[in-house]
């Protein structure tokens, strides 16, 4: 069942049950009206409460069905608002735990709201590049007020139950529950209390029939516009929302419900909008290992150690340390030790500063910290982190330390960016406790952790560690052992495209200008001169050995023999004032390009941003359909999550293999062919990928 109807003397209930939130799909709104008709026919019933079972009242309106028939379906959630508004017993809805999108709206129809404390009370649609769309901007105003209610609806920020009951003036709620567990008397009994005025002849109160008015109307809109417009780039939705609410306080509120409907179906159109959406089921899904039950018993994480302190181990251990797990940090000598303690300390130090952490809580967290040089001293460790130096040598020498001297069941992990974890298992007895954590730099801040999957890697090992990642509050996607895993095997291919635009024409600004035009943060040489060239410089020479078929631009290797290494060494791509960021495009740069092309008998030609662009991610795109077919991830979305969340790919456009869909995977094979056909660039590589050639085929897509 959806909602469930029942009848405790003179009131039904009707309890909404549709795990895991009460997503308001078809057949629950379909279930309520049917209850709602039931209690209005039942001469017995004098009132109607309204609530919702399990662990929401409701997270609003069924994302799944989103794009699917059911969505609209009548009833769909705006007629089941107004079969509430219509029904001629007073409703009461009992409100807890979660209250968000469309479940705030249904309870907005409702003739009263009984809420519980500690209720996330929330119009998050923004953040699905949407707005409220079902009375959400005409109602929430009516009861909270236009300037508080467009402060949640622009930020789709969640504001807890008794913060909201507790404001001057609201309407939202008409009692708050004395405790969650209290709220179902208490709204029963709030129901009889109401339903014998109604008896009496009172005429039910309806949300839309309250004022909506602002005082400044003109200028605070105006006002309210300049600020979202500053924070709203590239997405459409929150200036929707103001235009929304703006109807709200213009006329009849049946005007002003049209007006949203109209902008809530511009909305769901955009690809913006299908970028988050994507990105917000694309999240959940990581979480699913295809082969690892949910419910497979995880092992308990009680404590960390953390092997180097250096830049990796100190940002790897801020991760736990913020979230209450000690960490025992071991390195071999006591002044790195000191050096990584006191950048830990320093980067708390710069919240502080920033108001974004308390002094208390900073001492808390430094309380949780311990350090040692010795093995001996991390043995009871629950799970241990590898952050040594990116050597196999040197790492294959830590786990055999590691597996002489952690108690039996520990978790071993390595925090390789791109090395086999095969490898490094093999060298311990202990392969099945062995995994690869992939933390990205910064560590403490970087929300990507990518969790590389050993050929022998236990499935609890697998499940705790994707547990924990939620925990440290990290986006887990599982990847499977290749070079690069999956973010940097196709950064790989996207370098690699950079440095072949380079020979034919192209300057480190006009790709990066490109790029950064489509929606990347920083083109790709901006963010060489600012991650170090010398670090891709390392991982080439290691490809020239173990690749020699590979085609690389020599223009990466010129620019390094020169010393230019980026803004460490105050040159690279770019030129760079003494203590200044700004990237100044070199002369040095563009005649060793120049050489460089005359040296390999090309002619310059322009380029186009489109096909730099094109070239660029269509190079991600392939790479990934690759990375796919070897296994490497399970699925499309995981591939997007990795390049949004660690490798700057703009949200609004949802990741590189729907971008791929978006552009259509025809038109992406189309572009192939056409670049297969450059002699300066790598034929073999456009060859498209077999499974991204055969979905293009049938006309099909990626996600
Ligand atoms: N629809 C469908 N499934 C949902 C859902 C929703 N609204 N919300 C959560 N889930 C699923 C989620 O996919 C996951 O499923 C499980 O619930 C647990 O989620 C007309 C159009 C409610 C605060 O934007 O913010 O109403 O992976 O891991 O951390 O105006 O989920 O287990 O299969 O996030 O406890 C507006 C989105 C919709 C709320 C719970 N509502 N959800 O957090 O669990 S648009 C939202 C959340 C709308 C109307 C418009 C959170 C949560 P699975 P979880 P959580």
């Amino acid at each position: 069942m959806t909602a469930e109807y029942q009848v405790h003397g003179d009131v039904a209930v009707i309890t909404l049950n549709n795990p895991p939130v009460n997503g308001l799909g078809y057949a629950t709104r379909k279930a309520i009206v049917a209850g709602l008709n039931r209690a209005e026919d039942d001469a017995a019933v004098q009132a109607i409460v309204l609530t919702g079972a399990g662990a929401a009242f409701s997270g609003g309106a069924d994302i799944k069905e989103f794009g699917t028939p059911q969505a609209m379906q009548q009833p769909n959630l705006p007629a089941v608002i107004a079969a509430l508004e219509q029904v001629r017993k007073p409703v009461i809805a009992a409100i807890h735990s979660v209250c968000m999108g469309g479940g705030l709206e249904l309870a907005l129809g409702c003739h009263y709201r009984v809420v519980a404390p500690g209720c996330s009370v929330a119009l998050p649609e923004v953040k699905l590049g949407l707005l409220p769309g079902a009375g959400g901007t005409q109602r929430l105003p009516r009861v909270l007020g236009v300037e508080t209610a467009l402060n949640m609806i622009v930020s789709g920020e969640a504001v807890k139950s008794e913060m909201l009951a507790a404001l001057p003036g609201q309407k939202l709620f008409d009692k708050l529950a004395a405790s969650p567990e209290a709220l179902l008397d208490e709204a029963m009994a709030f129901a009889r209390e109401v339903a014998a005025k109604h008896q009496a002849g009172a005429p039910l109160p309806l949300v839309r029939s309250l004022p909506c008015k602002h005082p400044q109307g003109d200028g605070y809109f105006g006002f309210a516009r300049n600020m979202v417009r500053g924070m709203a780039k590239n997405f459409p939705a929150p200036l929707k929302c103001v235009d929304a609410v703006e109807a709200a306080t213009q006329g009849k509120f049946e005007d002003g419900l049209r007006r949203e409907g109209e902008l809530f179906a511009q909305l769901m159109l955009t690809p913006e909008s299908r970028a988050l959406r994507h990105l917000f089921l694309a999240e959940r899904a990581a979480s699913k290992i295809p082969d690892v039950p949910a419910d497979t018993p995880k092992r308990t994480i009680a404590t960390v150690a953390v092997i180097g302190a250096g830049t990796m181990g100190g940002g790897i251990t801020m991760n736990f340390l913020n979230a209450g797990i000690p960490v025992k940090l071991l390195e071999a000598k006591q002044e790195a030790l000191d050096r990584g303690v006191a950048t830990i300390r320093k980067n708390y130090e710069a919240q502080i500063k920033k108001g974004k952490l308390t002094q208390d809580k900073y001492e808390q967290r430094m309380a949780l910290l311990s350090t040692t040089l010795a093995y001996a001293d991390i043995a009871n460790a629950d799970l241990v982190i590898e952050a040594v130096f990116e050597d196999m040598g040197v790492k294959e020498a830590v786990f055999q330390q590691l597996d002489a001297v952690m108690k039996p069941g520990a978790i071993l992990a390595t925090n390789t960016s791109t090395l086999d974890v095969n490898k490094i298992a093999a060298v311990t007895k202990r392969p099945q406790d062995v995994v690869g954590m992939h933390f990205f730099s910064p560590a403490n801040v970087m929300k990507l952790l990518e969790v590389v999957r050993g050929e022998k890697t236990a499935k609890d090992v697998l499940a705790t560690v994707m547990a924990l990642a939620k925990k440290i509050k990290k986006v887990a996607v599982v990847a499977g052992v290749c070079d690069g895993f999956i973010g940097n095997r196709m950064i790989e291919q996207y370098s690699r495209q950079a440095g072949f635009l380079l020979d034919e024409g192209c300057t480190p600004a006009q790709v990066d200008k490109a790029i950064e035009k489509f929606g990347f943060a920083m083109g790709p040489f901006r963010m060489g001169d600012l991650a170090g060239n010398d670090i891709g410089w390392a991982i080439r020479k290691r490809r020239y050995v173990e690749k020699p078929h590979m085609k690389y631009s020599k223009t990466a290797d010129l620019l390094c023999e020169m010393g230019r290494f980026g803004q460490k060494t105050g040159a690279g791509w770019y030129d760079y004032q003494p203590g200044k960021r700004d990237a100044i495009p070199s002369p040095v740069v563009e005649k060793m390009l120049e050489e460089h092309r005359k040296s390999l008998g090309i002619t310059p030609r322009k380029i186009s941003d489109e096909e730099i662009v094109q070239r660029l991610v269509f190079a991600l795109v392939n790479e990934g359909a690759h990375i796919l077919e070897d296994g490497i991830a399970s699925r499309a979305s995981d591939i997007d999550l990795v390049y949004l969340m660690g490798y700057g790919f703009p949200l609004h456009r949802g990741g590189p293999m729907l971008y791929a869909d978006e552009v259509g995977l025809f038109n992406v094979v189309q572009a192939m062919r056409r670049f297969a056909k450059n002699p300066y660039d790598d034929a073999a590589f456009w060859q498209p990928a077999p499974l991204l050639a055969r979905l293009a085929d049938e006309g099909k897509t990626f996600n």
